[in-house]
């Protein structure tokens, strides 16, 4: 129990994981309180499988039990607890539309790309640059969003910055040189922002994998 006595959000997570990062980007920028339970993908605790047979993380379970088992379900509820400069973008529907699409576009499209890129090895079919080209397409198409705006959508951080950074990230990270060799000017210095942002160092501190007789990471 923590100091408050009172049962916390549970968030199970893995720290290497884009789909967590985003999750625990919006946890920590709507400064919601959770317990923080880091699983190890080879060794999934038997209480995440208990609430989430599906075993993928992030997850959250609420202190009335409802367990929120996308990473945008948990990006929605922490957003909607406190939500300062408007990430979601509630009082504009079509941006806030424009923006879902986007993020469907990056996990059904571009993340496919990436794990190919990523994982060439895995997919002898054809050579790493030709999957790294089929994503290209999506950072062009960034790029261009970026042309109309200082971020995706409008000019402040909205959830589909948050939600798509990570990826973008884990594709720059393939090969440095070559991405910064690109010309997505834009894309390069959004990308280094979000980087070097103290919220993303915050969500990226190491935590050892969660077991019940440690101490609570809040
Ligand atoms: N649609 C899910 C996807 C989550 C997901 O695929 N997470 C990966 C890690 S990045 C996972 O847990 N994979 C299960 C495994 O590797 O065992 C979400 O948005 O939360």
């Amino acid at each position: 129990m923590n100091s408050i006595e009172k049962p916390l959000p549970i968030l199970y997570s893995f720290r290497r994981c884009p789909y967590a990062m985003r999750a625990r980007m919006a946890i920590k920028y709507s400064q919601a309180v959770v317990e923080l339970r880091e699983v190890k993908l080879s060794a999934k605790p038997h209480n995440l499988l208990e609430i989430s047979p599906k075993g993928t993380v992030p997850v959250l379970q609420l202190e009335d039990s409802t367990v929120l088992e996308e990473s945008i379900d948990i990006i929605h509820w922490a957003l909607s607890g406190y939500d300062p400069q408007d990430w979601s973008l509630s009082k504009e529907d079509t941006l806030r539309s424009r923006a879902m699409e986007l993020v469907w576009v990056n996990d059904h499209t571009f993340k496919p790309h990436l794990d190919h890129y990523k994982y060439s090895d895995r997919y002898p079919e054809w050579p790493a640059i030709h999957y790294r080209q089929q994503g290209m397409e999506f950072l062009q198409l960034l790029e261009s969003h970026l042309q109309q705006n200082r971020h995706l959508l409008t000019d402040h951080i909205s959830i589909a910055d948050i939600s798509i950074f990570p990826f973008v990230r884990q594709f720059a990270y393939v090969d440095k040189e070559w991405f910064e060799s690109t010309n997505l000017p834009r894309l390069q210095s959004w990308l280094h922002k979000f980087i070097d942002s103290s919220l993303f160092k915050m969500i990226m501190e190491k935590y050892p994998p969660w077991d019940e007789n440690n101490a609570v990471i809040f």
